[in-house]
């Protein structure tokens, strides 16, 4: 059983609003590896040699293939019970966000009815030229064929809808996510190691406006220090012991 407190429950059981930041660690238990983890995604692949735009128009047809792994690792996945847990965690408190850093989809697919995507989405692909949609299709035909997607319309490099560094995070969903951060009495940071920015910030600005913090994951984070409380369990153990405590809390 994971250990949290009791006034975690309390403090989720009576908020108004409840925000919660999630990483590469509330899918790990869905078979999708995560960024800085050993076996992480970064361990086989240099992160600054992918995920940027120079090295994407250095090398696109490495990259477009190494996003196109990771999309059909991320269809064949399926939400896990720390996914769940955060959907049905919606019915006990009054409003809840979830702010994730994740390109996965599977908050999304589990049913979580407010999810604000920092990172953008990698089932999406657009032409970086004309910026219009692209099929996965058509990145699968040419990867398939050794040579780089291109836009059917002008030609331009086809790239995953996701944010690389360097790059401008999408305007509404920062907006998005610090209205829901002042707003929160209650935040959660899951799975996430808390060392990329903007997206660090968030919990740490919660506290800062008053919001009780806690941070689950298995490990120490870049923000451990700035937390209420650290829940060092799974996110797919400690969200359903979670949920099932705030429903006791709630119902009865
Ligand atoms: C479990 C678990 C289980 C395992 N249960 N937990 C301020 C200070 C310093 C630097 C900057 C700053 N502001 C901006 C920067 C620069 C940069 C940055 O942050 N650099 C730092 C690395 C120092 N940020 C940016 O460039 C951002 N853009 C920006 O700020 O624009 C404005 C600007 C422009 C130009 C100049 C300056 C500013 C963009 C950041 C984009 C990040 N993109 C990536 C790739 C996305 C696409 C893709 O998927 O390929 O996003 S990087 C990668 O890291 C990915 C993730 O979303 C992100 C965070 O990683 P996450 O999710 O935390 O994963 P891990 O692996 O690190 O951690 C997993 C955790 O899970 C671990 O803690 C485990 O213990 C835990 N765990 N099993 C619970 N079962
Ligand atoms: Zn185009």
């Amino acid at each position: 059983m994971p250990d949290f407190s009791d006034t975690l429950v309390d403090r989720l059981a009576g908020a108004d609003a409840v925000a919660v930041l999630t990483g590469a660690g509330i899918s790990a238990e869905s078979g999708i590896p995560t960024f800085r983890d050993p076996d992480g995604l970064w361990e086989k692949f240099d992160p600054q040699e992918l995920a940027n735009v120079e090295a994407f128009l250095d090398n696109p047809e490495l990259v477009q293939g190494w996003y196109r792994h990771r999309r059909q690792l991320v269809e064949e996945a399926e939400p896990n019970a720390g996914h769940r847990a955060l959907a049905e965690l919606e019915a006990h408190v009054s409003e809840l966000s979830v702010i994730t850093q994740n390109v996965d989809d599977l908050h999304n697919r589990a049913g979580s009815g407010t999810v604000i995507e920092l990172h953008g989405n990698i089932t999406r692909n657009y032409c970086m030229d004309c910026d219009r949609p692209a099929e996965p299709e058509t990145v699968d035909a040419a990867i398939q064929d050794g040579r780089p997607a291109r836009c059917p319309e002008c030609d331009g490099l086809i790239r995953p809808d996701v944010v690389w560094f360097g790059e401008m995070l999408p305007p509404d969903a920062v907006e998005r996510a610090d209205a829901a951060t002042s707003r929160a009495d209650v935040f959660l940071s899951v799975g996430t190691s808390a060392v990329v920015y903007p997206a660090a910030q968030f919990p740490v600005e919660a506290r800062a406006g008053g919001a009780y913090v806690a941070e689950i994951n298995p490990d120490t984070t870049g923000i451990t220090d700035e937390v209420d409380e650290s829940i060092r369990a799974p996110a797919g153990e400690a969200l359903p012991a979670l949920r099932d405590a705030v429903s006791a809390r709630t119902t009865g």
